[in-house]
């Protein structure tokens, strides 16, 4: 009988063919495997020694200026199908696309050393895991695969047994910006990526088959895959709650995720047990519940802001074995960002820091990191099954307008909170940064179909016999008149986490308001927070007229993704615009 690896084989030899490079590896992720690339690429520069005294084992690497973030005006979902990928998506038709992208590949790895790359997304035994194999140039994403995955043998071994997997080929190709595509087929299960040698661009694994080819995949098989983090909450009784988050890039998952207890709540007993800090994929259950895998084994962390009084366990996690990107260096060669003390002396491009070139780490730097180099890191992450999910959270960048928290009053609600997101643009894609854009469950750059299918999937969660978790919505990110963030945020996050939890085991009441259920007088434990009642009382304000606006733009919104749009989902806002029209 052929061997199942036949396909994959056949797969190498054929992308060989095309891109003729001078050797083939094919990675076992050993060790010994990763300590000869870092070898490697420290020979060739890819790779700058840091100080090893303060962090061992730790890397730094420039990227190509060009080339320091995801791209989304040249990432494209290519089904044959247009109406599929939908107006948030750019499409192009396969045949094209793979034209495009073929030309591009064909020679590129002449002198070059291609390295096949057999991963797992997920616990290598979880019926929820899946796994691809991604082929590329660069022996920095081998290196940052093996630290965001379970790569290697155990993955090529499951291979062998089901004999399907995700097709990913990269080449960092000649990192010029005019010769750059990120390419998704879903109908072939398959990925091409040229010309960027950066994260979500480049580590295959991550955004574009854990979110754009695994969403697809979950439409058609009944699950979720979404841009989530997930966090155990274990309370002084010892109770476990999971909580998975959606939030845009760069507003805050990592920090949720891993975040350190306030000293009232430490002194308790309130315990943080981290499971992802970016993909959550989860499935229902034969309890009705649904329960949730972190596909990734790592964190891709964004660097700026990380500090000891913002994300203690980060800085801890990062304190060794860490690959660092575009950061800036001290004088005595420690890594170096915004909100780190100390003094930059050599910035993210490798010139002597001068505050007149902007900051000296890149917006978008980051760091790699194993998940089990986290304090709070949880052995649930192994859990084949998962873990059961109490609470879904949504939230964004909103300056203004959205309170701190509110609740929805049920699932259908709760797509229109996860479809209604906004959030002001960050560093991780490239772009203008701080405009408002809709972003619907932090998947707007990441959902590989139609908005307008993807809620009413979400909506089809809502059956005889579900046991749904309650969802929320938050916003670290209100500010006051003087123009500064008006919630403390980070550890203190947890304080409303824990109002969350009493909300679902029924402890507390809430107030229902025409916009979801806030919390009600003294259920929000602000002891010990340095917080004026002027300051909660508008983080919890509730602006009428504010939101009769928002009603409307969020309607216009919807509009766009008619006729794929639930009829579900436009009632519902017409709902909540009339409960503010009753209100007024
Ligand atoms: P991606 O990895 O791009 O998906 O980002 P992320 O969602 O994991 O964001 P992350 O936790 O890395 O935070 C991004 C930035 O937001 C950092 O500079 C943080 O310091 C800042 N941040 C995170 N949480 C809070 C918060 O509660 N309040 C405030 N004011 N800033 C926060
Ligand atoms: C994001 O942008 O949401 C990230 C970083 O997590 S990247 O891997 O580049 O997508
Ligand atoms: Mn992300």
């Amino acid at each position: 009988m052929a061997s199942k690896l036949e396909a994959l084989e056949h797969w190498v030899n054929e992308v060989a063919a095309l891109t003729r490079p001078a050797r083939i590896h094919w990675c076992d992720g050993s060790d010994a495997e990763y300590q000869a690339l870092v070898q490697q690429m420290l020979q060739t520069g890819t790779l700058i020694e840091l100080n090893q005294q303060t962090h061992p084992g730790c890397y730094l690497h420039r990227s190509n200026p060009s080339d320091v973030a995801r791209v989304e005006h040249l990432t494209f979902v290519c089904h044959p199908d247009e109406q599929d990928a939908g107006p948030n998506n750019h499409w192009m038709a396969p045949a094209e696309a793979h034209a495009k992208i073929d030309a591009l590949f064909d020679g590129c790895m002449v002198g070059r050393t291609m390295y096949v790359i057999p991963y797992c997304m997920g616990p290598i035994d979880s019926p929820l895991a899946r796994c691809g194999v991604e082929i590329t140039d660069s022996p920095y994403v081998v290196a940052n695969m093996r630290i965001m995955t379970r790569m290697g043998a155990a993955a090529q071994a499951r291979i062998e047994r089901e004999g399907t997997f995700i097709k990913g080929l990269h080449s960092t190709g000649e990192l010029d910006p005019e010769r750059r595509f990120i390419m998704h087929f879903p109908a072939e299960l398959s990925i091409k990526s040229y010309g960027s040698g950066y994260g979500g661009n480049a580590l295959l694994g991550k955004k574009c088959h854990a979110l754009r080819i695994a969403s697809h995949q979950a439409r058609s098989e009944g699950w979720l895959a979404e841009h989530m983090l997930i966090v155990g909450i274990e309370n002084p009784q010892g109770e476990t709650h999971y909580i998975a988050a959606a939030f845009p890039s760069a507003c805050g998952k990592t920090n949720l995720s891993m975040l350190i207890p306030p000293e009232g709540y430490l002194r308790d007993g309130w315990k943080v047990w981290t499971i992802g800090d970016d993909i959550c994929w989860m499935r229902p259950g034969a309890d009705g519940r649904l329960y949730a895998i972190n596909p990734e084994a790592g964190f891709f962390g964004v660097a700026p802001g990380t500090s000891g009084s913002t994300n203690h366990n980060a800085l801890t996690s990062i304190s060794h074995d860490t690959i660092f990107t575009n950061v800036a260096v001290t004088a005595d060669n420690q890594p170096w960002w915004e909100g780190l003390p100390g003094t930059p002396a050599i910035d993210w491009q490798g010139r002597p820091f001068d505050p007149a070139n902007g900051p000296a780490a890149h917006p978008n730097s980051r760091f790699t990191v194993s998940a089990k180099q986290c304090p709070t890191w949880s052995e649930m992450a192994e859990a084949a099954q998962g873990v059961p999910i109490s609470a879904i959270v949504f939230g964004g960048r909103r300056p203004s307008l959205l309170p701190l928290v509110m609740e929805a009053r049920d699932w259908t609600h709760g797509v229109l909170m996860g479809a209604a997101m906004g959030s002001e643009t960050t560093a991780a894609a490239t772009g203008t940064v701080g405009v408002l854009r809709r972003d619907s469950m932090a998947m707007k750059p990441f959902c590989g179909y139609h908005y307008g299918d993807y809620f009413a999937h979400w909506l089809s969660f809502d059956q005889p016999g579900a046991k749904l978790p309650k969802v929320f919505h938050v916003n670290w990110f209100r500010k006051g008149a003087n123009g500064k963030f008006l919630w403390p945020g980070f550890g203190d996050n947890l304080r409303v986490l824990e109002w969350m939890i009493n909300r679902v085991e029924d402890r507390v009441d809430g107030v229902e308001t025409p916009i979801g259920i806030l919390p009600g007088d003294g259920e929000l434990k602000v002891d010990g927070l340095r917080l004026d009642p002027a300051q909660l009382d508008a983080l919890l304000d509730v602006d009428n007229a504010g939101w009769q606006a928002e009603l409307a733009a969020i309607g216009e919104y919807l509009q766009t993704f008619v006729p794929h749009l639930p009829e579900r989902l436009r009632e519902e806002q017409q709902r909540v615009a009339r409960a503010l029209d009753a209100a007024d």
